[in-house]
């Protein structure tokens, strides 16, 4: 077993086997199984303990102390879930339709920890309130648990399989849809991939316990949905909601492009589609109450699917937005736990059930049970408080840069790591500069990553956008814009910008094609469902896969980890406590912290299970 545990270390893969190799690694000399788990868990707290990447633990009660106090043992009771199984999707979508209470979709396990914490939230922390919120809320539409940016910040951050973390929480919530937000083509990432890679992924998705697969395009193409509306209707099971991305104001009257009879023909193709439930998706929190009853109004007029709205409470009006959609007939909408709401994030789950208890359109949620699962978020809230975009309040300021909610925090963040802090001003500016010279465009994920690459570059090179529009030749463009105008996320909906596309392009070879996937690839794709996952987890993020794996090789599954361990490693003359399988419990403690040696390395002297165990760490602070 030590051989085989050398042989297969990454870092022995990789060709790093300096004199530390062993000394870094004592785990290696050992053979038995939980000893092993033990040390790799050590080897992450020693890590966090030496270098702190997220500083000290806050002071604040721990969210598992908030939980409310109930019964867990037993079936949590039928929810929308029975009604899904029994009704089949097209049956589920028509009596959303015919439903009078307004349907709610929670989406603190995705959306709101996307747009507030940078998606930091781990599993462990969602798959802890599941069995509250199946047997509190069952009433609930469905929970927003998976898709969007968590699949990559997963990997790439969290040491975490995003496969793991979609069947933990059907587990803890078998009651309730889980719904995912899947990127049309894009799925999961940044750019189109080829229709295999769709199916499998949304099969082994449908598989694993997504139920509604929110899908949109960010040029609102619906050519490019259809692949993934297409499979997502094969599974027989799952429900297709299919998103226009709304963007403007549809009743300007100066609007010429982003106008009701637009949203009327685009829902019309997505309709034809094939969609069971058509959702409006507003990104940036830009749809005006007025605005959303003429739509809602207007699209059920029209077609026969429910309408499921979801928004952004930016500017800090939105709770607005909903109660009008709602007077209008709007279905469904999205909402989040109150301590996870608000800002980029969605307008408060418990204001939305308050505003229309006791009438026509009452939720039918419990507002005490809703109220009673805050304190939990609130402490989670806290515990992640270094992911924090640093936005205190609401800002108006996104009518006029209309950036969506998950990425202004995203932006603020990169702002202060590229130094431009004090001047996020003039990025909200340039921005929306950008988005002008680019075609005025929805901005989403990845449309939105394009525009804010420009913005941060014109800003970097102190540019004066007129300038750049006329002359970008003269200009460091960023690749994915010069990909973009070459038409690699599709057309755009209100045509090219001429001559500044041309201008772009002159002298340039860009190939817009999607990468065909190997045959190998197609072989794992098509194979056991764990080889599919790990193939789709390359194929749509090699870098980040890579690095799960490593991680996953050094340190073991981390979920054993509470996450004030996870993120601020161990205190002095505190007992922390892992369980690495149900009912066996590593005791750790933390003695003493050597100085770093020539090369750099501390000893971090703990216990575990009373015993002393050096970690070897290198120090990078
Ligand atoms: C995502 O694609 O992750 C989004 O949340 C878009 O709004
Ligand atoms: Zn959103």
């Amino acid at each position: 077993p030590f051989l085989r545990a050398v042989l297969d270390d990454p870092a022995f893969v990789a060709g790093d086997v300096s004199t530390l190799f062993i000394e870094e690694r004592p785990e290696l000399l050992t053979s038995n199984p939980s000893r092993d788990r033990a040390t790799r868990l050590l080897n992450w707290l020693g890590d966090v303990t030496v270098n702190k990447p997220y500083g000290e633990k806050p002071l604040s009660p721990s969210p598992g102390s908030k939980l409310p106090k109930i019964d867990l043992s037993g079936e949590p009771p039928a929810g929308s879930r029975e009604r899904l199984l029994r009704l089949g999707p097209e049956g589920f979508a028509r009596a959303l339709r015919e439903q009078t209470a307004l349907a709610v979709t929670e989406t603190t396990f995705r959306d709101a920890h996307q747009s507030l914490l940078a998606t930091r939230v781990r599993t462990r922390d969602l798959v802890r309130v599941g069995p509250h919120v199946a047997r509190m809320t069952p009433q609930l539409l469905s929970v927003e648990a998976w898709g969007g940016a968590t699949y990559d910040v997963a990997l790439r951050f969290l040491a975490e399989d995003p496969w793991e973390r979609l069947e933990a929480v059907r587990t803890a919530m078998p009651n309730i849809p889980i719904q995912m937000l899947l990127r049309g083509r894009n799925t999961v990432g940044y750019t189109p991939r080829p229709v295999e890679v769709t199916n499998a992924f949304v099969r082994e998705a449908a598989s694993t316990g997504v139920d509604i697969f929110r899908i949109f395009d960010a040029l609102n193409d619906v050519s490019q949905m259809r692949p993934a509306i297409d499979a997502v209707r094969e599974t027989g099971t799952a429900v297709a909601e299919v998103a226009l991305c709304y963007t403007g104001d549809l009743l300007d009257p100066a609007e010429s492009l982003y106008t009701l009879d637009y949203y009327l023909r685009l829902a019309e193709q997505i309709v034809d589609s094939g969609a069971h439930i058509l959702a409006i998706k507003d990104m940036a929190g830009l749809l005006r109450p007025a605005a959303a009853a003429r739509l809602v109004t207007a699209l059920r007029e029209r077609f026969d699917l429910p309408v499921h709205l979801h928004t952004h409470d930016t500017a800090g009006g939105q709770l607005a937005t909903l109660l009008a959609a709602s007077a209008a007939g709007v279905d469904a909408v999205d909402a989040a736990a109150a301590p996870m709401s608000g800002t980029t994030s969605q307008p408060s789950l418990s204001a939305l059930v308050a505003a229309l208890a006791h009438t026509e359109r009452d939720t039918g949620l419990d507002l005490q049970a809703v109220g009673d699962l805050e304190p939990y978020w609130e402490g989670v809230r806290h515990l992640y408080r270094p992911f924090e975009s640093g936005l205190p309040a609401p800002t108006g300021r996104v009518y006029h840069h209309e950036i969506p909610g998950g990425q202004l925090s995203n932006l603020r963040q990169q702002a202060i790591a590229l130094g431009l802090a004090d001047s996020f001003e003039r990025i909200e500016d340039m921005y929306a500069a950008a988005d002008r010279i680019l075609g005025r465009i929805p901005k989403v994920t990845p449309s939105s990553k394009v525009v804010g690459d420009l913005a941060l570059a014109l800003v970097a090179a102190g540019a004066d956008p007129r300038d750049f529009e006329q002359n970008p030749q003269n200009y460091d463009i960023p690749d994915s814009v010069i990909g973009f105008m070459a038409g690699e996320l599709g057309d755009l909906p209100g045509g090219w910008p001429e001559p500044f596309r041309t201008k772009v392009l002159a002298g340039r070879r860009v190939s817009i094609d999607v990468v065909p996937i190997t045959a190998e690839e197609r072989r794992a794709l098509e194979g056991e469902s764990l080889e599919r996952r790990q193939a789709l987890n390359r194929l749509l993020f090699p870098g980040p896969a890579a690095e799960f794996e490593r991680n996953r090789a050094a340190y073991g599954d981390l979920s054993a980890l509470g996450t004030p361990d996870y993120l601020y490693g161990l205190v002095p003359g505190e007992e922390h406590v892992a369980e690495i399988d149900p009912g066996v419990q590593l005791f750790v403690g933390l003695e003493a912290i050597g100085e770093a040696d020539e090369k750099g390395i501390r000893t971090v002297m703990t216990t575990l299970n009373g015993q002393l165990r050096p970690v070897f760490v290198r120090d990078r602070s």
